[in-house]
């Protein structure tokens, strides 16, 4: 598991160099973002159940087949399931705000998870879908707590959508 600055390091140590314009620069914008990063993690944190419900409502309002019969999220099992599941993707994407390194994701949450879904029928689109609904409110949470420029929350969102989404060659 890396954050930004263990992700620095690991690259400049790998070839033995110290810390150039590049790396400066880097170091520079992750520490100035710090604040900001640590100010949400603590709005969600906050609000993360009630972030999750209301991600969940709004998808089940937007995708009603998700949770009629011969839909995955239906019955009271897989409904929770699916909460949980977009549960797991808040708190990760918390952990990868903080790092500023979307690495936690890869290595906790979506290894081995397109193949899950798959094998399950869990579906993928609608999935991406829950989880850019909970961005966007994530990001209303954040600006509520006083976050002027919240386009960082964007990052570990969109990486779960991309690696999802991504298409079998
Ligand atoms: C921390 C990392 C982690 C993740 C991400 C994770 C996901 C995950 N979601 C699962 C199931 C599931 N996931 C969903 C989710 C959904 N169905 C829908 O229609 C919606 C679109 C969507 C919610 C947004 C459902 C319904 C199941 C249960 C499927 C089944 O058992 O038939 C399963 C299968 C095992 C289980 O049911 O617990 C895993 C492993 N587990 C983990 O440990």
């Amino acid at each position: 598991m890396r954050d930004a600055v263990t992700t620095l390091i690991k690259n400049y140590d790998v070839v033995g160099k110290y810390f150039d314009r590049n790396a400066i620069d880097n170091l520079k914008s992750y520490f100035e973002t710090g604040t900001a990063r640590v100010q949400a993690a603590a709005a969600i944190n906050a609000n993360a159940a009630a972030i999750v419900k209301k991600a969940g409502s709004a998808l089940f309002e937007e995708l009603p087949e998700l949770i009629r019969p011969g839909g995955n999220a239906y019955t009271t099992r897989r409904y929770a399931a699916c909460l949980r599941d977009m549960d797991y993707y808040l708190r990760y994407a918390t952990y990868a705000i903080v790092a500023a390194n979307t690495n936690v994701l890869d290595e906790r949450v979506l290894q081995g998870l397109r193949e899950t879904y798959n094998s399950l029928g869990v579906p993928i689109a609608p999935t991406v879908r829950g989880v850019q609904i909970m961005k966007e409110m994530v990001k209303e949470e954040v600006a509520a707590a006083g976050v002027a420029n919240t386009a960082f929350i964007d990052e570990p969102f969109d990486h779960i959508t991309r690696e999802l989404s991504e298409q079998d060659v």
